[in-house]
């Protein structure tokens, strides 16, 4: 090539396509800092997006490259489609073995993610019980004696021949050792896998899936999905089940637990959401990330006279904490801290120009903001041994509990002394909206139990009356690939119109709470006649937010209060109950999916899910597994149709709960009244 030519070709780079604000999201705020971003020149995941395509074999789950010898790839063909699949890797991995293999690998990676931050959890309890640390204490004694006996820990001791109370700090030891040793004893089952349904736990056994420690299950992926070893997909799904299930039932529920011990256990609290809860006259701190260890300590320090008397020095009139993600969730549940939003608004934050700080730890965090930091006056500070960003612009700080108070302090303060250097001007959107969250297993049973005819009385009799139709959890994350919270909110709001009441986490919780849904009001604006009778007369949402990603164990576990109380069955998938995630983009989600399918829960996820290029594995998810773990996996992109399969789910379960019946009496309209009355 002549020397001029290859000089035109380097100056002529493609211009990037930028994203339309209005297509990429349905929430207004987003889209003006979308189009904010455009203006300023700084590029945003929306943008990304469009001149970034997904890779088409990927996407359908087939290309393997666990060996190199490939990556070996297996697209669809039409032959395939007309039934005769002879598609092969170089080693003769079916597609069957690579999706499933690559199916195993994202549940390994998502239990990893959860399952770790338990175990950072269950470290710092291990501290506490050992008094190693002033700064984190024991909130919630309740909740201790509540699970000690979960993990074979005494409550009780006899003296005498009495029976009395056992002391605190000793239960507290010996829950903290029992609890760390689940990742990794040498034999035995979890623990925790006894507080599921009898019958459940039962099915488990028999199957051969109990998970024997939470880190085995997800090394034996690693070596099973290893070139040659596991080549039978079924096997492999096993596998994953055991894992998943190590992550719902082990890891993600001792998180939660722990943390409820020593943060405090939620209850509901009113508070707000989306990117207008940022203050242009005060220090704005933006907690991202998971691990409520990290974010505990900054609303302490946030809050001291200390600090908030420098943000005055500096002409702030105070500091406004908001979160982001999971870390949001945690701050929300039990301090009301509001959520500046879900996990695409994280850039957004730093746009409005008026983010002193962006406080990361572990977890959906985009390697991207260290470049949108640079554009403004933001500190983006890592926090985490285990998360650490390659950019110059990135502080580390890294959080440790024997100094914890002392860590957050040094962040509080550089944020505040930062202040002073905003650059850009100052851009807040005003869109804002109240929410009512903090709600669990706990808190439902004070507002839908009943003193004398078991815990969750009042829920399964309005169940059983046909009041409401079923339950549904909605949860995870958001994906740049669909149009930001729509999939979310027109899900949820077909849901609760057909009276489904539903449970939410993780991004759906926030993005539910951006849109108004999770407050009382909502019941008499878009839910149908039963469920708006039952919100309005119990005082609660038609959406109950019951925190982050690990906290969908708290959804486990209500399920299991469901089947406890009666009247619906006896096992959790007997109940008239469907899981979601519409807009997954997360190997964690692809673990929670599994662990409530196999727990018995019809889960239906947006988008895609990587296993279209393998049919025959793909019929076994969807359709096989509900005659072994009575639950399964679907996909469905359209979110009314994905509404009204997981409707048409809960309906299967009432006809065969035998409760159908009233629920036609609960539809009458006043015309079918009038006829009644005539007769
Ligand atoms: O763990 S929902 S985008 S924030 S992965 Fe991430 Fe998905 Fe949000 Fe919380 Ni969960």
């Amino acid at each position: 090539m002549a020397e001029e030519t290859k000089e035109k070709v380097v100056k002529a780079p493609k211009e990037k396509k930028l994203a339309d604000p209005v297509a990429a999201s349905m929430d207004l705020a987003t889209q003006i800092m979308i189009k904010r971003a455009q203006e300023l020149g700084v590029e945003t995941v929306f943008d990304r997006a469009e001149s970034m395509k997904p890779c088409n074999i990927g996407i359908q789950g087939t290309c393997c490259k666990n060996c190199a010898m490939g990556p070996c790839r297996l697209p669809l063909t039409k032959s395939v489609e007309e039934g005769s699949d002879e598609r092969k890797g170089l080693c003769g991995a079916t597609a069957n073995t690579i999706a499933a293999r690559n199916f195993a690998r994202m549940v390994a990676a998502g239990a990893s993610a959860h399952s770790d931050h338990g175990r950072g959890v269950a470290e710092v309890f291990m501290s506490v019980a050992k008094k190693e640390t002033n700064d984190y204490k024991i909130k919630d004694p309740q909740k201790l004696i509540a699970i000690a006996p979960y993990l074979d820990v005494a409550t009780t001791v006899e003296v005498d021949g009495k029976t009395v109370d056992r002391n605190l700090d000793e239960i507290a030891l010996e829950v903290a050792e029992n609890a760390l040793n689940e990742w990794g004893k040498p034999s035995g089952e979890l623990r925790y896998l006894r507080r599921a349904p009898q019958p459940l736990y039962e099915r488990w056994k028999k199957l051969g899936v109990l998970p024997r420690n939470i880190d085995r299950e997800t090394v034996e992926i690693m070596h099973r999905t290893h070139m040659g070893v596991d080549q039978d997909y079924k096997n492999l799904v096993k596998q994953c089940t055991r894992c998943a299930l190590g992550d719902g039932w082990g890891g993600s529920m001792l998180a939660t637990d722990l943390q409820d011990v020593m943060f405090g256990t939620p209850y509901p609290l009113q508070s707000e959401a989306n990117l207008g809860i940022m203050k242009q006259d005060h220090v704005n701190i933006i907690i991202h990330g998971h691990e409520p260890i990290l974010s505990e300590m900054i609303v302490a320090a946030a809050q001291s006279k200390e600090m908030i008397d420098h943000a005055k020095s500096v002409g702030a009139k105070g500091i406004q904490l908001g979160g982001i993600c999971c870390t949001g969730n945690e701050m929300l549940q039990r301090h009301g801290v509001p959520p500046a939003g879900t996990f695409l608004q994280q850039e957004l934050a730093i746009i409005t120009g008026a983010c002193e700080a962006m406080v990361v730890d572990v977890q959906c965090i985009f390697q991207n903001l260290a470049n949108v930091a640079k554009c403004f006056h933001t500190k983006l500070i890592t926090t985490h041994p285990i998360a650490k960003m390659e950019q110059d612009n990135v502080v580390h700080i890294e959080f440790d509990e024997h100094h914890a108070m002392e860590d957050a302090k040094r962040i509080v303060k550089m944020a505040v002394d930062n202040f002073k250097n905003r650059r850009a001007e100052v851009m807040i959107p005003r869109q804002k909206a109240t929410q009512i969250a903090g709600f669990g297993v706990e808190s439902i049973k004070y507002h839908l139990g009943g003193t004398f005819r078991g815990d969750y009385y009042t829920l399964n009799d309005n169940i059983i009356n046909g009041r409401i139709r079923g339950i549904a959890g909605v949860v995870g994350c958001n994906n740049a690939r669909t149009r930001h919270n729509e999939a979310h909110i027109t899900i949820v709001k077909e849901l609760i119109k057909n009276d489904v009441i539903v449970l939410t986490t993780g991004c759906n919780g926030i993005a539910c709470a951006m849109e108004g849904l999770l407050s009382p009001e909502t019941a008499a604006v878009f839910c149908g006649p039963g469920l708006a009778e039952v919100c309005e007369t119990v005082g609660i949402p038609p959406v109950l937010h019951l925190g982050s990603c690990v906290d969908n164990s708290r959804i486990l576990l209500a399920a299991t209060e469901v089947v406890k109380a009666g009247g619906l069955g006896k096992d959790i998938c007997d109940l008239p109950a469907a899981g979601s995630a519409p807009e997954w983009m997360s190997e964690k989600a692809i673990s929670i999916g599994h662990y409530f399918v196999t727990s018995g829960v019809y889960t239906v996820f947006g988008l895609h899910l990587p296993m279209s290029g393998a049919p025959v594995f793909q019929d076994y998810m969807y359709n096989e597994l509900e005659k072994i773990y009575g639950g399964m996996w679907d996909c469905e992109a359209d979110p009314i149709k994905h509404a009204h399969k997981m409707i048409a789910h809960i309906d299967k379960k009432r006809k065969a709960l035998g409760i159908d019946k009233a629920r036609d009496r609960v539809l009458m309209d006043m015309a079918d009244r009038q006829k009644l009355e005539a007769m």
